[in-house]
């Protein structure tokens, strides 16, 4: 049997529910509540020694790192098929999966902390907030945490994530609608992969938040993959569907208020970006 140790609304077990949707896979879960800080509770640590969510476990097996487990699950659980077999687009697939591990989970994890996290852990008890710092082990991770709680979209670690989420789309929009092709439905090759699964939850995060429109309104081809993933049962199973009227409504509501900071933002580093004409 299969078992997910899961967290309500993290956008890495958002891409382990959509891979086990899409191959009807009967699963167990368990909720570590992140923000009683249960994640750092020995017997979780004892599974996932990070003290983060998704972890799976599966025949007497724990794997852990939701890029990891979903190619896990699709190496197991092969009908149908997530990794390309050709290797060249499976290079291309694992590119998009660092893409998100190396850069695109931080921003994401930075801007809804920025804009809604930051006003939930305000909340918390000075106890409980500290609790919540010192458990933290990676120090730079620690140092992210607490940029973005004391200033908020004005920590210099939401410019890193403004900055990559314009790569990332920017790569998008070359992979589906780039000028020397016609337009493509999926990130890699004619089927949908495991690149596109790893993307679905932060681009939905953005959605979510009502700050998609910032990086992706003049890109037609990363509008046209994001209507074709709303479509998916899988998706709408994952990633809409567990979210309660509750969480929706914060998402808008503080999304709505970081919006115009983070679009002029992005564009002082577009400017900051732009080679200057030869006669300035
Ligand atoms: N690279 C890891 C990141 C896991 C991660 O940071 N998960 C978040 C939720 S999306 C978490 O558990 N955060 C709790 C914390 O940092 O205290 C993965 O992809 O599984």
């Amino acid at each position: 049997m299969l078992k997910l140790y899961r967290a309500g609304n993290s956008i890495c077990t958002q891409k382990v529910l959509i891979t086990l949707a899409e191959k009807w896979l009967q699963y167990e879960t368990q909720d570590i509540d992140l923000f009683n800080n249960e994640q750092y509770r020995p017997e979780y640590l004892a599974i996932n020694p990070k003290g983060v969510v998704p972890a799976l476990a599966h025949e007497g097996h724990i794997v852990t790192e939701s890029t990891l487990i979903c190619e896990y699950l699709d190496d197991t659980f092969p009908a149908p098929r997530f990794i390309p077999q050709d290797a060249y687009a499976r290079t291309l697939m694992r590119k998009w999966s660092k893409a998100v591990d190396e850069g695109l989970f931080e921003a994401t994890r930075e801007l809804s902390f920025s804009a809604m996290f930051r006003e939930r852990m305000r909340g918390m008890s000075e106890a409980q907030r500290e609790a919540r710092f010192r458990n933290v082990g990676d120090p730079n991770k620690r140092a992210r945490f607490m940029s973005t709680y004391e200033l908020g979209v004005e920590s210099p670690y939401v410019l890193q994530a403004i900055a990559a989420y314009e790569v990332a789309f920017r790569d998008m929009e070359k992979a589906l609608a780039g000028p020397s092709r016609a337009a493509k439905d999926w990130l890699v090759g004619d089927q949908m992969t495991l690149a596109d699964i790893n993307l679905m939850p932060f681009v939905a995060r953005l959605a979510y938040l009502g700050l998609l429109d910032i990086w992706v309104a003049e890109r037609p081809g990363v509008l046209g993959w994001w209507a074709r993933v709303q479509e998916l049962s899988s998706f709408r199973t994952a990633v809409p569907g567990p979210l309660s009227e509750r969480e929706r409504e914060a998402m808008a509501t503080y999304g709505a208020r970081i919006h115009e900071r983070v679009r002029e933002r992005r564009q002082a580093y577009l400017d900051q970006l732009a080679v200057p004409s030869a006669a300035a």
